[in-house]
């Protein structure tokens, strides 16, 4: 691959449990593969490797860890991918990653006795995500959809706690979009942007993650 091939895009979707995100993820990998647009789907946690392992462990409530420390395998789970995602995004694969950064941060610090800025700190440097495009959900269409499961922070009250928080991260390639519309409307909304975005940074060199 030369310097001057064209690069893929780095999008990510946010957003509160129960918003949608991972079914739009998979409507979007297969809307690019259709257009024959190279595109894989990324999921944080990501589960399948060692420290993804006792990251399941813990939200499934199997083991108990300090605030801090859980929140730096959360961390370390997206740096432990780090390589790979350089590598997919330089071999022209556009990535659609479900949760990154911003989740660590929100979750960790919506438990309040950990800072918003420190939980910011091991973020950086990673990989700066082109777009980032959170599924904006309100409380009363969360309690409507609800039916969370036995994780740990799946209920109305900390989600509540998660979507104030995101507000701290609304900038210039945070785009929020009605999660409550029609589902096909909704993927066909994030499609338009992931088509912009994709355009707009093939010549451009992916940043690094300053939060
Ligand atoms: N979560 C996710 C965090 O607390 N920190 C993180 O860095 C990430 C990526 O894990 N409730 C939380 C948010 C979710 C939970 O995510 C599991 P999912 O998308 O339901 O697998």
């Amino acid at each position: 691959m030369t310097k001057s091939a064209m690069r893929g895009a780095l999008i990510v979707l946010e957003g509160c449990d129960r918003s949608g995100k991972t079914t739009q993820c998979a409507k979007l990998v297969e809307a690019l593969n259709n257009m024959k647009i190279p595109a894989k789907k990324i999921s944080f946690p990501d589960r399948s490797t060692p420290i993804g392992s006792l990251i399941n462990d813990y939200l499934s409530r199997k083991i108990e860890l300090p605030d801090r420390s859980v929140h730096l395998l959360f961390t370390a789970n997206r740096w432990e991918l780090e390589p790979e995602i350089r590598k997919q995004i330089e071999a022209g694969v556009t990535l659609i990653v479900d949760r990154y950064s911003y989740s660590g941060v929100v979750f960790t610090s919506a438990k309040q006795c950990v800072d918003f800025k420190w939980c910011c700190g091991p973020e950086n440097g990673l990989p700066k995500p082109d777009i980032v495009m959170f599924l904006k959900l309100s409380t009363g269409e969360m309690a409507k959809r609800s039916g969370f499961g036995d994780e740990r922070y799946e209920n109305i009250e900390f989600q509540h706690k998660v979507d104030i928080n995101y507000d701290k991260f609304k900038n210039d390639n945070f785009i929020q979009v009605d999660a409550a519309q029609d589902v096909s409307i909704l993927t066909n909304t994030l499609l338009e942007q992931v088509l912009k975005t994709i355009d707009t940074v093939k010549n451009q060199e992916l940043d690094d993650l300053v939060l």
